[in-house]
């Protein structure tokens, strides 16, 4: 039976914000919220969605009015909704154009961003601009930009130019001090183009840091026939999400303008800092963690992992040993308890979170997700066996085989670099010597013990060698 498609129901709401990276995360999430603060106060705070690369979410979305479902998993209970606050999706390479005119309209107050790691072309280990990147590289020369820094500089010349306010750039990837990694690009590019430009940026530009968090796994095909059964409309675009969800944002928005985020339980605070290192380093980091533990002891989802109590031991012991007591917990906040609640959503069977997604992009995470904690326990001499064998399973993971010789379909933008680093003869010094992903203090001081716990992983295998420090 063929399904009706999905279509709009409410009416259009002018676009006060632009999002870039149209993606399902922030579909599931920053939408969510922001379709609830505009219901119940209002405000025009219309999304218009770009995709920088590809057309498939405009294909997509485009002929359902932009609207989609979000399918909320509990362990028990599913819920469909219908959200509608994205207006529209532009392609910006199609349409470079398009993209900075509605980035530099008078309209729009906000732009929001995932792009996920490596669309900001920094530097993982210093988060500096990476001037070398081929898109930078084009974007100092273009007024049509390719990367997200490009776009962020080109509008807000534009608005510069025109004698307009800047719009608040409002970044949800899971980086450290996200707001200041975005400021940080954003001016050392528009420095590149044009000095005043970036002087005025410094001036009057407001780059708020957040936290976002919410476990979104990537949509399957089997999820959209899902959706269809059980909706009796036929969505090609829906997301999948736990119930959880949380926000903590830096209330420093140009003029104020924003919507009301705080009546739908976003947390606005002056500095999101504790926020997001408890939830990089206790959330992401046993994430990146059981993504290559897990992915090399043969578990295909999270789920699957802590089902495995070898795993379920592992992560506990990961937190209380060796993360917890790294941290400085926020305000009303009991780590303890932020633990065993983590352990729960992981839990839940109804969310398919692959360990190979998560295992993407490694290179871009390691530095925020575990690196900083292995450092700051270092400095107060605690051991991290369990961090440093996550580490070390990483090492393993890049070389694109596992530990029975099995190919490994690796995702990461420096791939070719790790994967001739981890199949040298020495693999653990070769990969320890990229600068974009270890600092040289760090390193030194990670050698020894990482070459002797990748001597152990391999020896032991995954699972065993969990066993041996949990
Ligand atoms: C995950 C995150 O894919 C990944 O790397 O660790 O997407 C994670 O699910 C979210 O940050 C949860 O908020």
């Amino acid at each position: 039976m063929t399904l009706p498609r999905l279509s709009r129901s409410a009416q259009t709401i002018p676009v006060g914000i632009v999002h870039l990276g149209l993606g399902a995360f922030f579909k599931a999430h920053g939408a969510i919220y922001i379709e609830e603060a505009q219901s119940l106060s209002g405000g025009d705070w219309g999304i218009l969605g770009v995709s920088l690369q590809s057309p498939s979410m405009r294909d997509q979305l485009t002929p359902q009015g932009g609207t989609y479902t979000a399918l909320e998993l509990g362990p028990k209970k599913q819920t469909p909704r219908h959200i509608q606050i994205v207006q529209d999706v532009i392609v910006a390479r199609e349409n470079p154009l398009v993209v900075l005119e509605a980035m530099a309209a008078p309209s729009t107050h906000i732009v929001s961003l995932t792009v996920t790691e490596k669309g900001y072309c920094h530097e993982p280990a210093t988060g500096r601009l990476n001037a070398e990147h081929p898109d930078i590289l084009h974007d100092i020369q273009s007024p049509l930009p390719v990367s997200a820094p490009g776009y962020l500089a080109r509008a807000l010349d534009l608005r510069r130019k025109r004698g307009l306010a800047p719009f608040t750039v409002l970044t949800c990837d899971n980086l450290p001090q996200n707001g200041h990694v975005v400021r940080g690009v954003a001016l050392d590019l528009a420095r590149l183009i044009d000095p005043a430009l970036a002087d005025w940026i410094a001036a009057a530009g407001r780059f708020p840091s957040t936290m976002v968090d919410r476990i979104v796994p990537a949509t399957k095909p089997e999820d959209i026939a899902h959706v269809g059964e059980l909706t009796g409309t036929h969505d090609a675009s829906p997301v999948m999400h736990e119930p959880f969800r949380q926000w903590v944002v830096e209330d420093n928005f140009v003029g104020g303008r924003r919507p009301d985020l705080a009546s739908v339980g976003v947390q606005l605070v002056e500095d999101v800092t504790e926020y997001e290192h408890m939830k990089l380093r206790m959330l992401n980091g046993t994430h990146s963690s059981l993504a290559y533990l897990g992915y090399l002891a043969g578990h295909e989802t999270i789920s699957d992992c802590i089902a495995d109590p070898v795993l379920k031991r592992f992560v506990s012991y990961l937190w209380s040993a060796e993360i917890i007591p790294a941290l400085t917990p926020p305000p009303g906040t009991e780590l303890a308890r932020y633990a065993d609640e983590l352990l729960q959503r992981y839990a839940n069977p109804a969310i398919r979170h692959r360990t190979w997604q998560i295992a993407m992009d490694g290179s871009q995470k390691l530095p925020q997700r575990i690196l900083g904690t292995l450092a700051t326990n270092f400095a107060a001499k605690r051991p991290s066996p369990g961090l440093l064998l996550a580490v070390a399973a990483w090492m393993t993971y890049v070389r694109g085989t596992d530990l029975n010789g099995q190919p490994i379909e690796v995702k990461d933008p420096l791939a070719a670099m790790l994967h001739e680093a981890s199949n040298s003869s020495t693999p653990v010094a070769s990969l320890l010597s990229l600068r974009q992903v270890f600092p040289p203090e760090l390193a030194k001081d990670l050698h020894s013990p990482l070459a002797e716990t990748y001597a152990r992983l391999h020896q032991l295998g995954a699972r065993k060698a969990m066993e041996q420090i949990a």
